[in-house]
Formats: structure tokens, C-alpha cells, sequence
């Protein structure tokens, strides 16, 4: 079964993946409300993801014999400068998730837990995949530029981004 500091940390990481739906979501927002459809369509997706990368941890920690908490979730976001900025902010985020994921695999390799080790590699191939995905948006905005038509366009593609989830 589960240590209590490993259960601890999941259940972190339970938090974690609850505030990142509920920021996703808020950008989702922010995007639609500016007339940025296909970006807040490709943003609405990716809270509901982010929810099943919660649930996940759910499942996993009940499963083990601990006791999966649902987190307060406060502080989110609501307003932001630019459709740039947003997908910044996504990059600098998952990069934080990224450190948080690699802690726990860290973890649970010196202890020797190696059932949640195992458990953990589906969210270090995650990780992975978002980070690239959100490096892919920034690019878009060098490549395509913001003037003219640009973030009509930069819109069109952000939403044809899709992760492999
Ligand atoms: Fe965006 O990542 Fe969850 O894990």
C-alpha cells in the first residue's frame, strides 16, 4: 500500500492537475469572449483532459489503499493581455507540472515504489507531448506574425493543435 509522504504528494499532484483544468478553463473563456473560437475550442478540450489527468490520480490512490482528496481550487485567472500571452502562460505552466511529475518519479524510485513509479511514466510521456504542444503554439506566432491577418490566422491553427490524449 501506499506511504502516507507518497500519498501526500499525489494527492499534490491531484491539486495540481484540478488548478490546471480550472486555468485551462479560464482561458477557454477569455479566448471565446474575444472571438478566439478555434483557440478557446482547443482550450476547452484541453481542461476537460486535464480533468481526466485528476481523475487518474483519483482512481490510482483509492485503488492503493489511500484516500484520494478533492482540492480547493482558488485563484484562477480570469483576464489576460493577449492570445500570446496565454499560450506562454500554458508553456510556463506545464513546464512546472513537468518539475512536479519528475519529483514524484524521483520519489518513488529511491523508496522503492516501483508500482506507482510505473504508474507515473503515463504522466512523464504526457508531460512531454504538452510541453512540445505548447512550444508548437509559441512557434506558430514567430512564424505566421501578428499583423494584418496574422492572428485570424495564428487562431485557425492554434486550433488544429491536438494532443495525443
Ligand atoms: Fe497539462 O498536464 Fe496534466 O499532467
Amino acid at each position: 500500500s501506499l506511504l502516507a509522504d507518497t500519498e501526500n504528494k499525489l494527492n499534490k499532484q491531484i491539486e495540481m492537475e484540478g488548478k490546471s483544468s480550472a486555468y485551462y478553463l479560464s482561458m477557454a473563456s477569455w479566448c471565446d469572449m474575444k472571438g478566439y473560437t478555434h483557440s478557446a475550442r482547443f482550450l476547452y478540450d484541453h481542461a476537460e483532459e486535464e480533468r481526466m489527468h485528476m481523475l487518474k490520480l483519483f482512481r490510482y490512490i483509492n485503488d492503493a489503499g489511500g484516500h484520494a482528496i478533492q482540492p480547493e481550487i482558488t485563484g484562477i485567472r480570469h483576464h489576460f493581455n493577449t492570445l500570446r500571452e496565454v499560450f506562454e502562460l500554458i508553456l510556463e505552466h506545464e513546464i512546472e507540472v513537468t518539475k512536479s511529475i519528475n519529483h514524484i518519479v524521483d520519489h518513488c524510485f529511491n523508496i522503492k515504489d516501483f508500482a506507482t513509479f510505473s504508474f507515473m511514466q503515463w504522466y512523464v510521456t504526457e508531460q512531454r507531448e504538452e510541453e512540445t504542444l505548447a512550444r508548437r503554439a509559441l512557434e506558430l506566432f514567430d512564424i505566421i506574425g501578428e499583423e494584418g491577418v496574422g492572428l485570424w490566422t495564428i487562431d485557425q491553427e492554434l486550433g488544429k493543435l491536438h494532443s495525443n490524449v
